[in-house]
C-alpha cells in the first residue's frame, strides 16, 4: 500500500489532496479514514465549544459515522442534493464539504461556509443544505426533487430525518406529495433510539419502516453500525431512487454514542457502554492492520490540525459584516 498524505487546510473527503492509497485494502482504508475524520472533526468542535469559541449549540454524530460514509458518501455532489438536519457535520463532510470552512462557520468567521451566520445547524455548501427545524427540510426536498426530475438531470435528493422527527406532521405531508409527484427522493431515517432525552419507546408508536407504506412508497431498513454492511445496502437504495426516479423510505437503526448536544446526557451509562461495543470505528478497524490504522490516524490528525489552523487564521468574524465567501 502507498499512502501520500497532505496537510492542506482546505482538505475535504472528496478533494484531490486526500491520501492516495493503492492496494487490496484501499476501500476499507478509505472507509475507516473517512469515519475517523468525521469523529476527530466533531471532537474538535466539542473542544472549541468547551473553550467558548462556538456560538449557539452543536450536535455531533459520534457513533453514527457509518451512515454518513456508507450512504451520503455514495452520492454524486455535483448531481445529487443532501438536505440534512441539526446533526449534519458527518453528512456535510461525507458529501465533500471542506473541513476548515465548517470549523470557521461554527466559530462565526466570515470564511465559514455561510459567512459565519449559520453556525453548526444551518449549513449551505454546493448541493448540501441543513436546517435545524425538525422536519423543515422534508417539503423543500420534495420540491427540489420535483425540479430535478422535470429538468431530467438524473440527480436524486436525500432528506435526513431522526426518529424523533417522525412526530412532525410535515413529514407525512411530504411523503404524500413525494408519492403523488413521483419524485426521486430518498428519505433517510437515522433511528438513534432517542430524541434528545426521550427514548423512542416514549416518542414513536408503531413501525418505523411501515410509515411510508400508506403513501405507496417502498421502504427498506438495516440495523447495523458496520459501514461495510451499510454501503452496499445504500448503493442499492440510491440506485433504486435514481433509476426509478421515485421516492424511497430508508431506515438505519443506529445509536448516538455522545450526548444530544453538549453534556446533556441522561441515558443509562450501561446502555451507552453496551452500544459502544458497536462503535463503527471499532467494528471496521478489525479489517485493517496496525500499519494502516496508524496511517489513517496520521492523515486525519494532519488534516484536522491544518483545517483548524486555516479556520483560526480567519481574520474577520460575522459581526464584522464581511460578505460570505460563496462556494
Ligand atoms: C420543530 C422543532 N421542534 C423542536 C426542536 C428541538 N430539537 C432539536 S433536536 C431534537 C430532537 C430530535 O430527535 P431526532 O429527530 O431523533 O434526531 P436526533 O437528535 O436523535 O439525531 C429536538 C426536540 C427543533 N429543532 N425543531
Ligand atoms: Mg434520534
Amino acid at each position: 500500500m502507498t499512502i501520500v498524505a497532505s496537510g492542506s487546510g482546505t482538505a475535504s473527503l472528496r478533494g484531490l489532496d486526500g491520501p492516495v492509497v493503492t492496494g487490496a485494502d484501499c476501500d476499507n482504508f478509505l472507509r475507516y479514514r473517512d469515519m475517523l475524520l468525521i469523529r476527530r472533526v466533531e471532537e474538535t468542535i466539542l473542544d472549541l465549544f468547551s473553550e467558548g469559541k462556538v456560538g449557539g449549540t452543536t450536535h455531533t454524530c459520534i457513533g453514527q459515522e457509518a451512515n454518513a460514509v456508507g450512504l451520503i458518501g455514495q452520492l454524486q455532489p455535483k448531481r445529487d442534493y443532501v438536505l440534512s438536519n441539526h446533526r449534519n457535520h458527518g453528512h456535510y463532510l461525507a458529501f465533500g464539504g471542506p473541513i476548515d470552512r465548517l470549523l470557521a462557520e461554527i466559530m462565526g468567521y466570515s470564511t465559514g461556509v455561510c459567512g459565519g451566520r449559520g453556525g453548526s445547524q444551518h449549513i449551505k455548501y454546493g448541493h448540501f443544505m441543513s436546517n435545524g427545524v425538525q422536519g423543515g427540510i422534508a417539503p423543500i426536498g420534495v420540491g427540489l426533487a420535483f425540479g430535478e426530475k422535470r429538468a431530467g438531470t438524473g440527480g436524486i435528493v436525500v432528506v435526513c430525518l431522526g426518529d424523533g422527527t417522525l412526530g412532525e406532521g410535515v413529514v407525512y405531508e411530504s411523503l404524500n406529495m413525494a408519492s403523488l409527484w413521483e419524485v426521486p427522493l430518498l428519505f433517510l431515517v437515522e433511528n438513534n433510539r432517542y430524541a434528545q432525552s426521550t427514548p423512542i419507546r416514549l416518542g414513536v408508536k408503531g413501525s418505523l419502516i411501515g410509515r411510508a407504506e400508506p403513501f405507496g412508497i417502498p421502504a427498506t431498513e438495516i440495523d447495523t453500525t458496520d459501514v461495510a454492511e451499510i454501503e452496499p445496502w445504500a448503493k442499492k437504495a440510491i440506485r433504486h431512487v435514481r433509476e426509478e426516479q421515485m421516492p424511497l423510505w430508508a431506515v438505519i437503526h443506529t445509536y448516538r454514542l455522545a450526548a444530544h448536544s453538549k453534556g446533556d446526557d441522561s441515558r443509562d451509562p450501561e446502555e451507552v457502554q453496551r452500544f459502544a461495543e458497536r462503535d463503527p470505528l471499532l467494528v471496521h478497524a478489525k479489517r485493517l492492520d496496525d500499519q494502516r490504522l496508524s496511517a489513517a490516524e496520521a492523515w486525519v490528525d494532519d488534516a484536522v490540525a491544518a483545517a483548524l489552523r486555516s479556520a483560526a487564521a480567519s481574520e474577520f468574524s460575522a459581526t464584522d459584516n464581511q460578505p460570505p465567501v460563496t462556494p
